[in-house]
């Protein structure tokens, strides 16, 4: 056995190959993930630490130049947002920019497979981008239909997380036009008294189309105030920030102590017909939560 080993691997130094070492970083060109053209593009090192666990250099550039410069947006220059291949899980963290571009984290996934990592950022004077790239982690469980099912939740009005459930006032999306949703939160049966802003929104809400990829990244409004017509005058006033949307303009930031409303509207433009998988996060008490729905657009 060990000689047959030896061999193997004396033969693919005979190649004059070395056996790249598990930990060389490897490099992923990303993928832009929102409509139109990008002015930028966008690389991505990563260097494996650990099966599920990997050290991430993220960097833009125009041409041969790499960006350094990005504005704030939520209170990070870049959220990343990490989503296992068969849309079970969900992860939403934040790199941090260094000196020289690059924005760099360690990223831990929950169990093996491949992972979509969506790096939304705005580079200064260019507008909001958004990349993804795919990061294998070790070998994926195979997962049956029935559990992949049961990972979608398909069909679902309400959602739970911990002590607080969610109910959305519809499952259906118009491709290409706004949309407003309700989300009703409740704590134990009751409207939920103990909500508070996350990154200086009510919530976030990130939207991924199983067939495309394409992202959504909005954030709901607290309460219920945003009726159609508002939301038209939203367009005009620029009121609701919602990245990755047409016609909106910035979100007032709210600060953590404040209070968010158990009735929030986020209002939501589909890119195209297709399913959609929402992750809402939200903050109860001192905790973050995150409701999985899945929608449709027609
Ligand atoms: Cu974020």
């Amino acid at each position: 056995m060990m000689r047959r080993f030896a061999a193997a691997l004396a033969g693919l130094l005979a190649l004059g190959g070395s056996a790249a070492p598990a930990n060389a970083p490897a490099r992923y060109a990303g993928a832009f993930a929102l409509p139109g053209a990008p002015h930028e593009s966008a690389e991505l090192q990563a260097t494996r630490l650990g099966p599920l666990q990997a050290r991430l250099d993220l960097w833009e550039s125009v041409g041969a130049r790499t960006i350094a410069s990005y504005d704030l947006d939520m209170t990070e220059r870049m959220h990343m947002i990490v989503v296992s291949d068969d849309f079970s899980r969900f992860l939403h963290v934040h790199p941090q920019l260094a000196p020289d571009g690059h924005f760099r984290i360690v990223l831990r996934v929950p169990k093996p497979g491949r992972y979509y990592v969506f790096a939304d950022a705005e580079p200064h004077g260019l507008g909001q981008a958004v990349f993804r790239f795919a990061l294998p982690f070790g070998r994926p469980p195979i997962a049956t239909p029935i559990a992949q099912a049961r990972m979608l939740a398909i069909g679902r009005r309400t959602s739970r997380a911990g002590p607080y459930t969610v109910t959305l006032s519809s499952l259906e999306l118009t491709a290409g036009k706004p949309k407003l949703l309700l989300a009703h939160v409740t704590k134990n049966g009751k409207p939920a008294p103990d909500l508070h802003p996350y990154l200086g929104g009510a919530a976030h809400a990130v939207f991924i189309s199983l067939k495309t990829l394409a992202y959504v990244h909005v954030h709901p409004m607290s309460g219920t105030g945003a009726s159609p017509a508002s939301a038209k005058s939203c367009d005009a006033n620029g009121m609701a920030g919602m990245s990755g949307m047409p016609g909106m303009g910035e979100m007032r930031e709210l600060p953590d102590s404040a209070s968010v409303a158990p009735d929030m509207t986020l209002r939501v433009v589909a890119p195209a017909a297709g399913i959609y998988k929402l992750w809402l996060q939200f903050r109860g008490g001192s905790r973050l939560y995150v409701t999985p729905f899945i929608l449709t657009a027609r």
